[in-house]
């Protein structure tokens, strides 16, 4: 093959410029493929080879692969060169500014009428009453019977009572702990129950599930002095020094005398809870001795303290599960 030295120095030359221009692995590769390739200039003076004489054929075997060897090589060298760069490119393409400051996560709150429920626990603790609980399903003796509420009496409709199949109620209130605490128990004692409690009832102030907060005292010279005393702290710590308040003459079934307690809110009187010395009946069926012993009781509504605490409108929007609602408090 006359002039095969030079010319693969040409192809050599051809394919330096070539690969050095490449701009992308892409544009490397086509160019590889036009010298090596099945049909690249270098392949075709290899395939050519066959047709000359012994000592020619063997010079320019060895002539073209030492071509093929280099622009491998140089095919090699460019590669890395545009990997290397490429990966540069994302690297800044994608960069990533740790000293940013994150996104911080929502914050769970608690629920008003858990905040207020906390709040109206610990003022009694802190005067040394216990915690006492109940179930929400009670018999009606716990519920209404052991408070002194006759049988078919009226008063019972007092509460508009969900009825259980099997004889139960869901509590109506939270006296039922009365009951449950004091029996067997021996005074003097005082406790304080929070929880929930259930009525056929449904307005702005009125809900069908509700919180309550029950208060009890027992020794032998509770008077009714100490039940407004311990009422009006418990309004001023809550509500503030100012706070109107208004005993009211009431009956319950399970006190005697018995009153109910207003706040002045919003320009107008809001009934916040019932109150009255435990009935004596009440402490016999508790086998408490009423010649004895005598005391008070209080239970109001912690969602309607949550209301008159917070201005908060409407019972409804304690319940609805808006999550906006809690984020305010
Ligand atoms: C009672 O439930 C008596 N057990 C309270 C009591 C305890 C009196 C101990 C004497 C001695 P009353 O039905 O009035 O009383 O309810 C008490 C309070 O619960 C109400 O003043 C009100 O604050 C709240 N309340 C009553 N019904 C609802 C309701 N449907 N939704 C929200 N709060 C209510």
């Amino acid at each position: 093959m006359p002039g095969a030295a030079e010319h693969l120095d040409r192809i050599l030359a051809e394919a330096r410029g070539a690969i050095a221009g490449a701009e992308s692995t892409q544009a490397l590769a086509e160019i590889r493929a036009g010298f090596l390739g099945k049909k690249g200039s270098v392949s075709t003076v290899l395939r050519g080879i066959g047709d000359l004489a012994g000592a020619e054929r063997a010079a320019v075997g060895k002539a073209a692969n030492v071509t093929k060897g280099e622009i491998e090589a140089l095919v090699a060298k460019r590669r890395e060169a545009l990997e290397g760069a490429d990966q540069e490119r994302v690297l800044a393409e994608h960069r990533l500014d740790v000293t940013l400051p994150g996104f911080a996560p929502p914050r769970g709150h608690l629920h008003p009428t858990s905040h207020i429920e906390r709040e109206m626990c610990a003022f009694f603790t802190q005067m040394g009453y216990s915690i006492e609980d109940g179930p929400e399903v009670e018999t009606d003796w716990n519920n209404f019977g052991g408070l002194n509420f006759p049988e078919d009496h009226p008063a019972r409709d007092m509460q508009d009572t969900f009825f259980v199949p099997g004889g139960n109620v869901l509590r109506t209130h939270t006296s039922n702990v009365q009951i449950r605490a004091m029996t067997g128990q021996e005074p003097p004692f005082r406790f304080v129950c929070p929880g929930r409690v259930y009525r056929h009832d449904l307005d702005g102030t009125h809900y069908p599930m509700f919180h309550q907060i029950e208060a009890v005292c027992v020794d032998e010279q509770t008077t009714f002095a100490d039940l407004k005393g311990t009422l009006f702290a418990f309004a001023r710590h809550l509500f503030g020094e100012s706070t109107d308040i208004r005993f009211r003459a009431h009956f319950f079934p399970f006190t005697e005398p018995s009153a109910e307690l207003d706040i002045g809110w919003g320009g107008r009187w809001l009934e916040w809870g019932g109150c009255g010395m435990i009935h004596p009946r009440v402490l016999l069926n508790c086998g408490i001795d009423p010649e004895r012993y005598q005391g008070f009781a209080f239970g109001m509504g912690i969602d309607r303290t949550a209301m008159i605490r917070w201005d908060i409108p409407n019972i409804q929007l304690l319940f609805d599960g808006d999550v906006r609602t809690a984020e305010q408090f």
